[in-house]
C-alpha cells in the first residue's frame, strides 16, 4: 500500500450560541485548515492525513449522525475549504481520507424525513421499519430485545407515533439504520463514494461497516447479562449474511479509482472473516480490529468494566493480528487509540508527570515497529493524556458518557459502591478523553480557538506543559522521538512495514518484545510495560544486537555485550541483530 502512517484528526468545534448552533471562531481560515497548516509547518514526517466526519450534522453523536453527505458542516467550513485542504495536502505529498458513515444517517437527513412521513413513501424501505409486538395489555413493544450502543439500556427500536411502527437505530435514536437490503440505498452510497473520490479524496474510513448487513428475521439476542444493560445483539445486527456482497459492491466502485480504505469492524473476530474482508482477497485494504481496544474489558461485559491485563495478553493480540498479515495475505491497521477510546498513554502505560514522556515514547517504540499501516491519533505524538480524574462528570460531553451516567445514576441510586464504580469506569474508558481540544501551544485554549471563544469542551489543564509548539524543536520531546522512530521505520520498510514477525518470550508478563525481519535484516523491539527496573533474558537465539534507538540513552546497552538486558521503567529500545 506504500502508506507509512496516517494521522487522524477530529474536526474542531466551537461554542454553541442560543439557538444551539455553533459560533465559528472568527479565525481567518476554516479551523481545521488552520490545524492542518500548523501540522504541515511542523515538518511532520507524515505521509497522509485522515480527517474525520465533516459532513453536515446536528452533532448528536459528534458528526456520526450525517444529515447531508455532500456538504460540509458550516462551522468547519465549506466544500471549497475541502478543495483547499486537498490541494494544500497535495503540495506536501499528503492525501485526505474521509470518514464514511453509511450504516445509519441522522434522523434529520431528508431521506429519513421522507421515509418516516408515511407507510407509502417511496423511501419507506430505505430504513428498517417493523410493526413490533404487543404486550398482554395490547401496548406496542419493540420487535426484539436489542439494546442501543450509545443510548444505554434503551431499546434499539424507536417508536414512531405517526406511522405506528418502530425504526431500528442501533447507536442512538438520532441515528436510524439504513436498510442495505434495498438496492436504492446501496446505489445512493455508491454515489456518495464517487462524489468524494471525484473531488480528490483518496479513500475512506468506513464507519461500523460490519453493521450494514443484519440477520433479516431480527431474532432476540441472548438473554440479558444479569445486572448488565449491555445486550450482545451484535451477533444479529452485524456481520449479517450479505456483508461480503455489500463490501464487494463498494469495492467495485472503488476500483474505478486509486483509493485506500479501512473498515471499522467492531464485531469481526473470526480470522476467516477478517481475511475474507481485507488484504489481497478482500474488499477493503485493511480493517480496524478491536482486540486491543477491548483488552481491559471484563469478558462478555460492556466497555464500562475493567479487568487486569499484562504484557503477555498484549503479545497474544499482536501475535494474532501481525501473523494474519504474514500467514494469510492480510494487512494490518496499527493503532492504539482513536476518538472512541481513552488515551493509550493513560490506558496502557503511565501518564504521571514523572513517567509520561518515557511511557509515551515507549508506546511509540512499539507502535512504530509493528507491521502494516500505522495510524497516529491527534495528540498521541505529543503524549497527550486523559482528562484529569478530578473533573466533574458534567465536563464529559459525549452522548455515550452522558447516557451511561444517566443510566447508572438511576440504576444505582441506592448502591453507592456501584455508582462509584460507574463513575470510575467513565474516568477510565470515556471517549471524551481523546476529544478534548488539540493542544497546539500554551496560549489561552491551547491555541485551539481564540481566548474570546469558549471551546465546545474544556481544554485539558496540562496544556501549558503539553502542547505541539513546546515540542517541535525540542530534540528530547515525545514529538521528536516519534519523528526518529518513523524515520527508522521508513528507512527499513521491508522489515517494519512488510516484514516477518515473531514474539519473543511470549509468557513474560512485563515485557512486550518481538523480532521483525526481512530476507536481509533482523531487528528487535523490547518494551518494558511496567514502572519497575527489570532484568530481561528472553531474547532467544539472537546472538548480538546493536541498539539503535531508545527512549533513554543507549549507553547502558551498547556498552554491554550481554544479552541479559537491564530495562528501566517504561523503557523501549530498538536494535538490529548483528
Ligand atoms: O464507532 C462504532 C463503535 O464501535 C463505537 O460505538 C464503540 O463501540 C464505542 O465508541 C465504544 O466506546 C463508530 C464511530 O467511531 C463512533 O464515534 C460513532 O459513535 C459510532 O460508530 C456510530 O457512528
Amino acid at each position: 500500500l506504500g502508506l507509512d502512517c496516517i494521522i487522524t484528526v477530529n474536526p474542531i468545534q466551537g461554542e454553541r450560541d442560543e439557538d444551539g448552533s455553533y459560533i465559528v471562531p472568527d479565525q481567518d481560515i476554516g479551523p481545521w485548515v488552520k490545524a492542518v497548516n500548523k501540522l504541515m509547518n511542523n515538518r511532520c514526517e507524515y505521509e497522509n492525513l485522515s480527517n474525520k466526519v465533516l459532513y453536515k450534522s446536528p452533532q448528536v453523536d459528534m458528526g456520526y449522525d450525517v444529515s447531508d453527505y455532500k456538504d460540509i458542516e458550516p462551522k468547519y467550513g465549506t466544500l471549497m475549504d475541502v478543495d483547499d485542504l486537498i490541494a494544500e495536502l497535495g503540495k506536501r505529498d499528503m492525501k485526505l481520507m474521509m470518514d464514511l458513515v453509511v450504516n445509519h444517517t441522522s434522523d434529520q437527513h431528508p431521506w429519513f424525513l421522507e421515509s418516516r412521513s408515511s407507510l407509502e413513501n417511496p423511501k419507506r424501505d430505505w430504513y428498517i421499519w417493523k410493526k413490533g409486538r404487543v404486550d398482554k395489555h395490547g401496548k406496542p413493544v419493540p420487535p426484539n430485545n436489542w439494546c442501543r450502543t450509545l443510548d444505554t439500556a434503551e431499546s434499539a427500536w424507536e417508536w414512531d407515533e405517526v406511522t405506528k411502527e418502530y425504526y431500528l437505530s442501533v447507536f442512538s435514536s438520532a441515528q436510524p439504520d439504513l436498510n442495505w437490503e434495498n438496492r436504492e440505498v446501496r446505489d445512493a452510497v455508491h454515489d456518495i463514494i464517487r462524489f468524494w473520490l471525484n473531488r480528490g479524496v483518496c479513500g475512506f474510513r468506513l464507519d461500523v461497516i460490519d453493521h450494514i448487513s443484519k440477520v433479516q428475521h431480527f431474532p432476540d439476542a441472548e438473554e440479558k447479562i444479569p445486572g448488565q444493560y449491555y445486550q450482545p445483539g451484535d451477533k444479529f445486527y452485524a456481520n449479517g449474511p450479505r456483508l461480503t456482497e455489500y463490501l464487494q459492491g463498494i469495492r467495485k466502485v472503488l476500483n474505478e479509482y486509486d483509493t485506500i480504505t479501512v473498515g471499522e469492524m467492531p464485531f469481526v473476530n473470526d480470522e476467516d472473516e477478517i481475511i475474507r474482508t481485507v488484504g489481497l482477497q478482500g474488499s477493503l485494504n485493511m480493517i480496524f480490529l478491536f482486540h486491543l481496544l477491548n483488552l481491559d474489558n471484563e469478558p462478555g461485559r460492556s466497555k464500562w468494566s475493567y479487568s487486569e491485563w499484562d504484557a503477555a495478553d498484549m503479545k497474544r493480540i499482536h501475535m494474532r493480528t501481525q501473523r494474519l498479515m504474514i500467514d494469510r495475505d492480510g494487512w494490518n491497521a496499527v493503532f492504539c487509540e482513536n476518538h472512541d477510546s481513552p488515551r493509550s498513554l493513560s490506558r496502557f502505560a503511565d501518564d504521571s508527570d514523572e513517567w509520561r514522556e518515557y511511557a509515551a515514547k515507549m508506546l511509540c517504540t512499539k507502535h512504530s515497529t509493528l507491521g502494516g499501516t500505522g495510524y497516529i491519533y491527534q495528540g498521541q505524538e505529543l503524549g497527550m493524556r486523559n482528562i484529569p480524574p478530578d473533573w466533574p462528570i458534567s465536563e464529559y460531553k459525549d452522548i455515550e458518557s452522558q447516557s451511561y451516567w444517566k443510566f447508572a445514576s438511576k440504576q444505582f441510586a441506592n448502591n453507592h459502591r456501584k455508582l462509584e464504580y460507574a463513575k470510575k469506569m467513565i474516568e477510565l474508558k470515556a471517549r471524551d478523553h481523546t476529544r478534548t481540544p488539540m493542544q497546539w501551544d500554551a496560549s489561552p485554549n491551547a491555541g485551539f480557538c481564540k481566548a474570546s471563544v469558549k471551546p465546545w469542551m474544556r481544554v485539558n489543564d496540562d496544556y501549558p506543559r503539553i502542547n505541539a509548539l513546546d515540542q517541535l524543536d525540542n530534540p528530547h520531546s515525545v514529538f521528536s522521538y516519534w519523528k526518529r522512530c518513523l524515520q527508522l521505520r521508513k528507512e527499513h520498510k521491508e522489515v517494519f512495514i512488510y516484514g516477518g514477525f515473531e514474539i519473543l518470550d511470549p509468557k513474560h508478563k512485563d515485557v512486550v518484545a518481538y523480532k521483525r525481519f526481512s530476507e536481509h535484516e533482523c531487528w528487535v523491539t523490547v518494551t518494558n510495560f511496567t514502572g519497575k527496573y527489570l532484568q530481561w533474558t528472553g531474547i532467544g537465539d539472537i546472538k548480538a544486537v546493536e541498539w539503535v534507538l531508545g527512549n533513554y540513552s543507549l549507553d547502558l546497552h551498547n556498552n554491554s555485550k550481554s544479552l541479559d538486558i537491564s530495562l528501566r521503567p517504561w523503557e523501549g529500545i530498538i536494535g538490529r541483530c548483528i
